[in-house]
């Protein structure tokens, strides 16, 4: 009998100390991840050599001459950024061929050798200044042309091009790590210093939010089709999981945990086109303003950012189709921007007390006359965390109830569109479930 127990206690002891760190406070953002929710979508450009050889990869062994753009321009990028709404730009400083887009001291593959005698990466940078965006580059660090690559030589190679370009071109507001570790030039695999790479982002520029497949700031979503989970937490047990090959599988990206140990948000990225570079027998394969509407409510209307990529063509410049789309897709967000149809509604809101620790939190909304609604928008004041996750939505017309939905979690935003517009006079919010109080610091109608 005592055996028993004592194997019972220390099957207990194993079970919730040692195999299961139970985290029971709920992990709150940074201050740099707060802001980087509100800036939810944002463009990036792949532009390099593949853009004139017609390539995805290209292998580092390409003629730097190759890169040869006739009229980059990069405030043109910038201005249809803007128009389109989007809040940045994140451009493929270093893609796998190594082929850097500034000079950079630690290679011989770059803009310089090119005989390209422009600086892209400080003509973007000084662009979106201009134009008031955000500014994000993607380093790989695969690297198939580096001659250190493979050796530990490399890992010191790769922290002085981030030193350069937070030295050089900042202020870097995301920076974008790919998981993707091929063989190098010399056919042998790196072993990265993930460790000291972090070390010189937080002390070069320690307002840059990292992104990788398991963060430390964003984690990738876990697809490329800009498919968000209608249960997203932003976070992430990365204990055990590495980037690339290692990294937690892609059901877990998409949702996040929900007990997670760390503050690792979703990002989204998806192409414009099929493919990442610019390649003129695509131009007619541009995504419609209705194909981005629907991945803007399946990523920003799933609490995800979108990092949409517009990539320029061989002019450097973003070609026509794919500007015209994004004007498209800004006209039809437009929605979301019209004034709230509950702004004049009386609300009524309910909270749990000690007369009545059962009843739960909600928002009842009246309007003195009935309105058309298409659907509504929550939004989770997450300096509180992130804390909903069951909440029921009905809408109805003098007590009728026409729509009802019940969803999981909501966080940054959640945008729930009705199938069909709604003659609607209530609203009612109610919180099923939440970790302790849930703050809502948007509730809208459109
Ligand atoms: C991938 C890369 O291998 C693609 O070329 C592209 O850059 C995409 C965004 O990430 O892992």
């Amino acid at each position: 009998m005592k055996k028993i127990s004592l194997v019972f206690i220390f099957a207990s002891f194993y079970y919730f100390v040692i195999a299961q760190p139970i985290i029971t406070r709920n992990i709150l953002p940074s201050p740099y991840q707060l802001k980087w929710h509100e800036n939810n979508f944002y463009l990036f450009m792949h532009f390099g050599p593949n853009t004139f050889t017609n390539k995805e990869w290209g292998d580092g062994k390409e003629k730097t001459e190759t890169f040869n753009p006739s009229q980059l321009d990069c405030d043109q990028w910038c201005n249809i950024a803007k128009q389109a709404g989007a809040k940045g730009i994140i451009i493929t400083a270093k893609h796998h061929d190594g082929f850097c887009l500034w000079p950079s001291k630690y290679s011989t593959h770059t803009v310089r050798e090119a005989g390209f005698k422009r600086d892209v990466l400080a003509e973007l940078s000084a662009a979106c200044k201009k134009a008031g965006l955000l500014f994000g580059v993607y380093i790989s660090p695969w690297d198939l042309n580096h001659p250190d690559y493979g050796t530990p030589k490399y890992n010191e190679v790769f922290g002085n091009m981030m030193k350069e370009i937070f030295q050089n071109y900042g202020p870097i507001w995301e920076l974008w790590w790919d998981g993707a570790n091929g063989e190098g030039p010399n056919g042998k695999k790196q072993v990265y210093d993930w460790k000291s790479f972090e070390n010189i982002v937080r002390t070069y520029s320690p307002q840059t939010v990292i992104f990788s497949d398991i963060g430390p700031d964003i984690r990738w979503i876990g697809n490329e089709n800009g498919m968000g989970s209608t249960t997203n937490w932003n976070l992430l047990d990365t204990a055990g999981f590495k980037r690339g090959l290692g990294a937690p599988p892609n059901d877990t990206l998409q949702q996040g945990n929900y007990r997670g140990a760390s503050y690792i948000p979703a990002e989204a990225d998806v192409s414009i086109r099929p493919g990442w570079f610019y390649h003129k027998e695509e131009n007619a394969k541009v995504k419609s303003p209705n194909e981005l509407m629907e991945i803007y409510l399946n990523t920003v209307g799933r609490g995800a950012n979108l990092l949409l990529n517009v990539p320029p063509d061989t002019r450097g410049l973003i070609y026509s189709n794919d500007s015209t789309a994004l004007m498209g897709f800004k006209e039809k967000r437009m929605i979301f921007d019209q004034p709230n149809l509950l702004q004049r509604a009386s609300v009524s809101i309910s909270e749990p007390d000690r007369s009545n620790i059962k009843k739960l939190y909600s928002w009842y909304y009246i309007l003195k006359k009935p309105v058309l609604m298409k659907g509504l928008i929550l939004e989770e004041d997450l300096k509180y965390g992130q804390k909903i996750s069951s909440l029921n939505i009905s809408v109805s017309i003098s007590g009728e109830n026409k729509f009802q939905q019940k969803i999981t979690t909501v966080g940054s935003k959640r945008i729930i569109l009705f199938p069909y517009p709604i003659e609607a006079s209530e609203v009612a919010i109610v919180v099923l479930e939440a970790k302790g109080m849930p703050v809502l610091k948007r509730i809208a109608a459109f």
